[in-house]
C-alpha cells in the first residue's frame, strides 16, 4: 500500500482514537423517531471510499470463496448469478457521517445464500475479505437482519468498479465499512475476530441508531 494511503489509514485511526477518548458515540443513543440516524447528514450522490486500491475483476476471473464452519464452496460468476436474485430499497449509513436514501438494489439475499453452505450450528460470526485485502467481521444475528445481501447492482445498473463490483456485501442497518466491497471470501467463525478497522479502533459492531462509530 502507498505512503499515501498508510498516511490516511493513520489518520483515521488517530481519528477513532481521539473520538474513543472524548466519548463522541456514546450518551446519545436515544432512539431517533427520524430517518436520519443520529450525527448523519444525507449525501448529496453516493460518496466513493476505500483503502484507495480499486482491483479491476472481470467476472469471467471472480470468484467467491465460502469457508470454515460449513460446507465449503467456491461460486464463479454463472454460479452465484444462478442463486435465487431479489430486489430491493434500503438506506445506507456512512460512519464519516454521510448517509444515502432509497439505495435500489440487486443481488442475492443473506437468508437464501446461507442454504446453499450450510453453516454449522457452532458458527457465530463471518469474516468477510475483499480483493483489495479489506476484511470486515459481522455476526451471524446480524447477517440474519432484513436486506442483508450480497449485491451486484445499484440503481438498476451492475455496480460500478467505485462501489465494489462486480459484487459486494451490503449490511444497510449497521455503518458501510461492514458492507465489503470486491468480496472475495466468506469464512464462517466459531468465534469473532475483528477486521481491518475493528482493529484500528471501528466499534466492532457499528449500529447507527446507537452511534457506534468508535470504541
Ligand atoms: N473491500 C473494501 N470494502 C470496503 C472498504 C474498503 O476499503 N475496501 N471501505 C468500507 C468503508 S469505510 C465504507 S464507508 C464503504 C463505502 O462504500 P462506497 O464507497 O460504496 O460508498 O465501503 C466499505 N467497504
Ligand atoms: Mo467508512
Amino acid at each position: 500500500m502507498s505512503d499515501l494511503n498508510d498516511r490516511l489509514i493513520q489518520g483515521k485511526q488517530q481519528l477513532a482514537e481521539k473520538r474513543a477518548a472524548q466519548g463522541v458515540g456514546t450518551g446519545r443513543e436515544q432512539a431517533s423517531r427520524d430517518r436520519l440516524p443520529p450525527g448523519q447528514h444525507l449525501a448529496s450522490g453516493w460518496p466513493v471510499l476505500d483503502l484507495g486500491i480499486k482491483p479491476d475483476i472481470p467476472t469471467s476471473l471472480w470468484q467467491l470463496r465460502v469457508t470454515g464452519a460449513c460446507e465449503p464452496r467456491t461460486f464463479t460468476w454463472a454460479d452465484f448469478m444462478a442463486l435465487p436474485q431479489a430486489k430491493f430499497t434500503t438506506d445506507f449509513h456512512c460512519v464519516t457521517s454521510w448517509s444515502i436514501y432509497d439505495a435500489q438494489l440487486e443481488g442475492v439475499l443473506w437468508s437464501d445464500f446461507i442454504k446453499t453452505v450450510s453453516p454449522k450450528p457452532e458458527a457465530t460470526h463471518v469474516m468477510f475479505s475483499s480483493y483489495d485485502g479489506y476484511t470486515t467481521n459481522v455476526s451471524l444475528e446480524d447477517l440474519g437482519m432484513p436486506n442483508v445481501a450480497i449485491i451486484h447492482a445499484f440503481g438498476g445498473a451492475p455496480l460500478t468498479k467505485e462501489h465494489g463490483g462486480p459484487v459486494r456485501t451490503w449490511v444497510p442497518h449497521l455503518y458501510a465499512w461492514k458492507s465489503a466491497k470486491w468480496v472475495r471470501s466468506i469464512e464462517f467463525m466459531t468465534r469473532d475476530k475483528r477486521g481491518f478497522w475493528e482493529v484500528r479502533g471501528y466499534h466492532n459492531r457499528g449500529d447507527p441508531w446507537k452511534e457506534e462509530r468508535y470504541s
